[in-house]
C-alpha cells in the first residue's frame, strides 16, 4: 500500500527536498515506473504543467452528496472553478472531441473526467467514456477526480480501465468537521443527513483510498481549505492520506462568493488569503510533497493548466476541425518538449551552481508572466495569471499562481484592474514580465514590487536566480534594505469575465 507513498512525488518541490522538480530531479528521484507515469501529466507533476495540457469530458452530471460549497448549476469545486459547464456530452460525443483535440493540441497528454458532477455517481457514462478512448486514443492517460462516497464499489472497473491517476477529494476525516460541510449524501439507495452522513463518506473515502493504493493506482488527495471549519484540521487529513498511501496532496482555497448561490457563499463563509494558503501547504510539506499548482479547473476544462481553450471545441465547432491524430506526429511533437524541458533544467541547474556558498537567511517571492514552457513570455498587460516563486539560496520554487483581471483592455477600467493586479502579487518583491508599459511600471515600482523586463524570453527559473543573487548582492553593499512584504488576495473566478 506505501509503494506510491513512499516516493515524495514530483508536485511541487519533487522528491529529495529539491527546489524544483525538474524531469532530471524527478526521474532521479522516482523509480522508473513511477516517474513514467507522473512525468508528462499536468497536474502530478509541477515541472510538466508548463510544457503539458489535459482536458476534460463533461460526461457526468449527477451528484451523490452535497457539498456547502457548491451550487449544482456550477461545476463540481472538486476540480473545477464555479462556471457553468458549457454543454454536457454523452460519450461518442466525448471520445470525438478528445480526438480533435488530440489532434490539434499535441502536448494534450491527459484526458480527466471531474464532473459537472461525481464520475463515480454515473459509472456507465463515465467508463464507457474511457473504453472509447483507450481503443482510439490509446497515448492519452485516463484520470478520474470523485468525492470519494462509491469509489470502493469501482476500484476493480478503475484498474481494469487502467485509469493511472485518481483524485479524491477528501476535507476531513472528523465527522464533526464534516457535518459542517456536508449537509447530506445518498448512499445505498437511502439520504444520510449530519453526522452521520459524515462519517459514511470518510470511512468510504479512506477506504477507496487504501484500496486504490494497494494496486498501485496513483492517487492526488484534493482539500479545499475552509478558514475556520477545517483549516487546522488539514494538517491531520494530511497525515491520514499520506498513511494510507497517497502520493500527492493538493489543498485548494475555498471559492466562495454570494453570486454562486452556495451555502458557503451566501452565509458569507470566507476563503483564505495568500498567506494562510501557503503557510498551511508549507505546513504539510514536512508530511507529504504538495502540489500548489492547481487551476481549480472547469470540468469542461481544455489547454495548458493556466490558459482555457474550452470554447475552440465545442460541439457546433467540432464538424470543422479536421480530425487526424497521428500518433507518430504527437510522440515526435512530445520529443521536441522534453528536449526543450532538459535545456530549462540544464539552465536552472547552472545557475544554481552560482548560489553555491551563498549564506543568506532572506526567502521572498517574485510573480512571474508566462505563457508556458517555463519561459517568461508574457506581457505584463496580457496575463490572465501570475505564478509565483519562492526564491532563496535553495533555488527558485514554484509556491503558487494568482489570477487577475487583464490589465489592458483596451482602456476601459485599466485603473482599478492595476489595483487589483497589484493587490494579487502584493506579497512578491518582484515581477517578471517579457514587456511592461511606462505607467504600470512606475506604479508597481511605487507599491514596492520591481517590475523585471530585461529577461523577456528566457527561462523563469534561471533568471529568478540570477535576479535574487543580484538583489542579495545589492543587500550585502548597503544599496537596499530587505524588507518582509504583506500578504496577497487569492483572486476568485477572475476568468469568468474573461
Ligand atoms: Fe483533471 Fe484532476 Fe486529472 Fe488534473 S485537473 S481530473 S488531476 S487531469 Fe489539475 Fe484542474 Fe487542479 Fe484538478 S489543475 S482542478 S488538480
Ligand atoms: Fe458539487 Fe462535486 Fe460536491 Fe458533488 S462532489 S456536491 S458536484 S462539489
Amino acid at each position: 500500500m506505501q509503494q506510491s507513498a513512499d516516493y515524495k512525488g514530483c508536485g511541487t518541490s519533487g522528491g529529495a527536498g529539491k527546489a524544483s522538480c525538474g524531469s532530471g530531479a524527478g526521474a532521479n528521484d522516482l523509480p522508473p515506473h513511477i516517474w513514467d507515469k507522473v512525468k508528462n501529466h499536468p497536474c502530478y507533476s509541477e515541472e510538466a504543467h508548463h510544457h503539458y495540457a489535459r482536458m476534460h469530458v463533461a460526461v457526468a452530471p449527477a451528484c451523490n452528496i452535497q457539498c456547502n460549497y457548491c451550487n449544482r448549476k456550477y461545476d463540481c469545486a472538486n476540480e473545477s472553478r464555479p462556471g457553468v459547464v458549457s454543454e454536457k456530452l454523452t460519450p461518442e460525443q466525448a471520445a470525438k472531441k478528445v480526438l480533435a483535440v488530440a489532434s490539434t493540441i499535441p502536448q494534450m497528454t491527459v484526458l480527466g473526467i471531474a464532473g459537472p458532477g461525481d464520475p463515480l455517481a454515473n459509472p456507465q457514462k463515465t467508463f464507457k467514456t474511457f473504453e472509447l478512448i483507450a481503443k482510439t486514443a490509446p497515448d492519452i492517460k485516463l484520470c478520474l477526480s470523485t468525492n470519494g462516497l462509491a469509489l470502493p464499489d469501482h476500484v476493480e472497473t478503475i484498474s481494469k480501465f487502467k485509469v493511472d491517476h485518481v483524485t479524491i477529494t477528501i476535507n476531513m476525516i472528523d465527522p464533526a468537521i464534516g457535518q459542517r460541510i456536508y449537509p447530506w449524501i445518498f448512499w445505498n439507495h437511502k439520504r444520510y443527513t449530519g453526522r452521520e452522513a459524515a462519517q459514511l463518506l470518510t470511512e468510504r473515502q479512506l477506504l477507496g483510498l487504501e484500496m486504490l493504493s494497494a494496486r498501485g493506482i496513483l492517487c492526488k488527495v484534493n482539500s479545499v481549505m475552509i478558514p475556520g471549519v477545517n483549516d487546522k484540521h488539514l494538517v491531520e487529513v494530511n497525515r491520514a492520506v499520506k498513511s494510507r498511501g497517497a502520493f500527492l496532496h493538493n489543498i485548494m482555497p475555498l471559492i466562495s462568493a454570494p453570486e454562486h448561490g452556495t451555502v458557503f457563499g451566501l452565509a458569507g463563509q470566507r476563503g483564505p488569503t495568500a498567506q494562510e494558503l501557503k503557510a498551511l501547504q508549507d505546513d504539510c510539506e514536512g508530511e507529504m510533497n504538495m502540489m500548489r499548482h492547481c487551476r481549480q479547473c472547469r470540468a469542461d476544462a481544455v489547454g495548458l493548466l493556466g490558459e482555457d481553450r474550452s470554447a475552440e471545441f465545442t460541439t457546433d465547432k467540432l464538424n470543422s476541425i479536421q480530425v487526424r491524430y497521428d500518433a507518430d506526429a504527437r510522440k515526435s511533437y512530445q520529443a521536441a518538449v522534453e528536449r526543450e524541458r532538459e535545456a530549462k533544467a540544464a539552465a536552472r541547474e547552472s545557475q544554481l551552481a552560482t548560489l553555491a556558498g551563498e549564506h543568506s537567511e532572506i526567502k521572498l517571492l517574485v510573480a512571474v508572466a508566462t505563457k508556458g514552457s517555463g519561459l517568461i513570455n508574457e506581457h505584463f498587460g496580457h496575463a490572465k495569471e501570475f505564478q509565483v516563486y519562492e526564491l532563496s539560496t535553495a533555488g527558485a520554487k514554484f509556491v503558487g499562481h494568482r489570477r487577475v483581471d487583464l490589465y489592458c483592455q483596451g482602456g476601459y477600467g485599466e485603473e482599478e484592474s492595476l489595483s487589483t493586479v497589484i493587490r494579487a502579487i502584493n506579497d512578491c518583491h518582484a515581477v517578471f514580465v517579457a514587456k511592461i508599459g511606462g505607467c504600470p511600471k512606475a506604479e508597481l515600482a511605487q507599491a514596492g514590487i520591481d517590475p523585471v523586463d530585461r529577461h523577456a524570453g528566457e527561462f523563469i527559473e534561471k533568471s529568478a536566480i540570477s535576479w535574487f543573487q543580484h538583489y542579495l548582492d545589492r543587500v550585502r553593499s548597503g544599496e537596499i534594505q530587505h524588507r518582509a512584504r504583506g500578504d496577497a488576495d487569492i483572486r476568485q473566478g477572475a476568468f469568468i469575465a474573461a
